[in-house]
């Protein structure tokens, strides 16, 4: 099949998994988010799925972000259609009722960061090339006031200040070390110590659970959804500047160069 998203559910216990099979480095495109929001739809309503699992099948990335190409010369009718396809996206994830995961296999630039901050719980495989963070400021564009928010909320605001001024990459120690990823792990180890921690999350009652997650997210959700449209315009404005398609078509033949 030519989907991009792998969705598998153990319905012993309860817990879906979901990976990312977009090649070559899982970039959330339209057509992506579309089916990522459908998927996580489907497991919100389905009572069988009490837990989500997160991971990449593609080797050293989880997700390299917002695909770059959505925001480079095209309509902007089009910027508009993605922008709320990237705030459904965080709305339904950020807003789960699941206990959710992200078993962090690989790279996780901006966009891709945002998925695993959006999750209850993260756990990344300890790799001296694998890096994570909201490097919004290193391709000329600034991380939407909600991005902001739920890395504050993960990490605390000095801690979050600094690296978004600096559009930090983080290796895999420093990430633990600030409190961007709850623990790391050897690579054969991450999908045992996934499972393990959505039961121990899961162990508790549904409700009081839902309730107390609500709780911590429900003023950065509300503030969100208070500014949707706005953000939407702002987004449009701001990528449509001549300014920021140059700085993003520079930072793609940069991508580019580093290859050869
Ligand atoms: N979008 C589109 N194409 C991409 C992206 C992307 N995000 N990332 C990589 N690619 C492309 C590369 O250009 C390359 O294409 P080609 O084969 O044609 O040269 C191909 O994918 C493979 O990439 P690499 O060779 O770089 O693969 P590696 O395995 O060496 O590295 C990485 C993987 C680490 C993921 C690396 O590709 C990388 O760092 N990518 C850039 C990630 C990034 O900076 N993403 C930020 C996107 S912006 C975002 O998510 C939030 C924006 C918020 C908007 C706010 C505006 C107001």
């Amino acid at each position: 099949s030519n989907k991009k998203i792998l969705v598998e559910l153990d319905t012993s216990s309860g817990v879906a998994t979901m990976k990312f099979k977009s090649p070559p480095v899982n970039s959330l495109s339209l057509d992506f988010l579309t089916e990522f929001c459908i998927s996580l739809e489907k497991l919100e309503n389905d009572r069988a799925c009490r837990g989500l699992i997160i991971t990449s099948t593609i080797p050293r990335v989880f997700s390299s972000g917002l695909d770059i190409m959505e925001m480079y010369g095209k309509s902007t009718e089009h910027y508009a259609e993605f922008w709320r396809a990237v705030q459904e996206m965080w709305l339904r994830l950020y807003g789960s009722n699941m206990v959710t995961v992200a078993a962090i296999n690989g790279s996780s630039p901006a966009g891709g960061c945002l998925i695993a901050l959006s999750c209850d719980y993260r756990i990344m495989v300890e790799n001296p090339k694998y890096v994570i963070g909201l490097n919004e400021a290193q391709l000329g564009i600034v991380a939407p006031f909600w991005f902001k928010d739920t890395f504050v909320n993960a990490v605390g605001h000095r801690v979050a200040e600094r690296s978004l001024q600096l559009g930090l990459l983080h290796s895999v120690p420093e990430a633990h070390q600030i409190g961007l990823v709850d623990e790391v792990v050897p690579e054969e180890k991450l999908q045992d110590k996934a499972v393990a921690v959505v039961a121990q999350w899961l162990a508790l009652p549904d409700h009081a659970r839902q309730l107390t997650k609500s709780m911590m997210r429900k003023a950065v959700l509300d503030h969100m959804l208070a500014h949707r449209e706005e953000d939407i315009q702002n987004f449009v404005n701001f990528i449509s500047k001549d300014s920021i398609q140059k700085s993003l078509s520079m930072y793609m033949e940069m991508l580019k160069k580093k290859k050869s």
